[in-house]
């Protein structure tokens, strides 16, 4: 078996911290027990070299041997190829998974992603286009409390579509966006619950703690 190597920036500024989508590929990689390395790539002098494994010069990507794909969503399904802990083996599993995989970022965090721009910036100004934002995410998450409200994964098993929605969940619930949504919320806190999620999360929070140290440690 080759070398999973992950991806992820040198350092990012605090806000980001906890959600940056390298994050998804570590819980993935917990839960399946599979071995891999981190590496970083710059997040202020993006080189041709980062453009030529991501195209929009974004993380994460990950290796695998001689593969090196990019995308969040391309990078679990990968994983979840080699580990049915990712993924269950039947056919119907399989395709009711990547079903939610890609329901997870074409439904929901299409909705989700520009309303959490709004939210960042603090912008609270009632505007047309917010209120369409505001509106479309509600669709979205009115209808995953439906399919959420008595199913504890959304596909039997835990797999990698929960990943990915759950992270998708988070940025929403960080907002206090799940307010509403008791379901949705309950699905996210048993999600985050799992020691694989935890581990991903504070490997993060320290690979980003490392960088402020050794940033500090050469401007003193
Ligand atoms: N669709 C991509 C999005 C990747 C993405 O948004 N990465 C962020 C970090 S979480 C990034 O690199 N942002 C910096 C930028 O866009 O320049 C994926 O899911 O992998």
């Amino acid at each position: 078996m080759s070398e999973l190597v992950l991806i992820t920036y040198d350092w990012v500024p605090p806000p980001p911290r906890g959600f940056v989508r390298d994050l998804r590929i570590r819980w993935a990689l917990e839960e399946a027990g599979l071995p891999y390395r981190v590496e970083s790539t710059p997040f202020h002098d993006r080189k041709p070299g980062h453009f030529a494994h991501q195209p929009f010069g974004q993380i994460p990507w990950l290796t695998d041997g001689d593969l090196s794909i990019f995308e969040s969503g391309a990078i679990l399904l990968h994983l979840g190829e080699q580990s049915d802990k990712l993924m269950p083996a039947d056919r119907r599993g399989r395709s009711d998974v990547k079903e939610w995989l890609f329901a997870s970022l074409a439904s929901v965090e299409a909705a989700s992603q520009p309303w959490s721009f709004f939210m960042f910036m603090s912008d609270a100004a009632e505007t047309p286009i917010r209120k369409f934002f505001d509106d479309f995410l509600e669709a979205r998450l009115t209808r995953m409390e439906t399919v959420l409200d008595g199913r504890e994964w959304l596909v039997g098993t835990f797999s990698i579509a929960d990943i990915l929605m759950a992270d998708v969940l988070r940025l929403v619930d960080r907002f206090d966006g799940l307010a509403k949504y008791p379901a949705c919320r309950a699905y996210l806190a048993r999600a985050t619950a799992r020691p694989a999620f935890v581990k991903a999360y504070d490997d993060q929070m320290a690979h980003f703690a490392a960088a402020d140290a050794i940033q500090a440690s050469g401007s003193s």
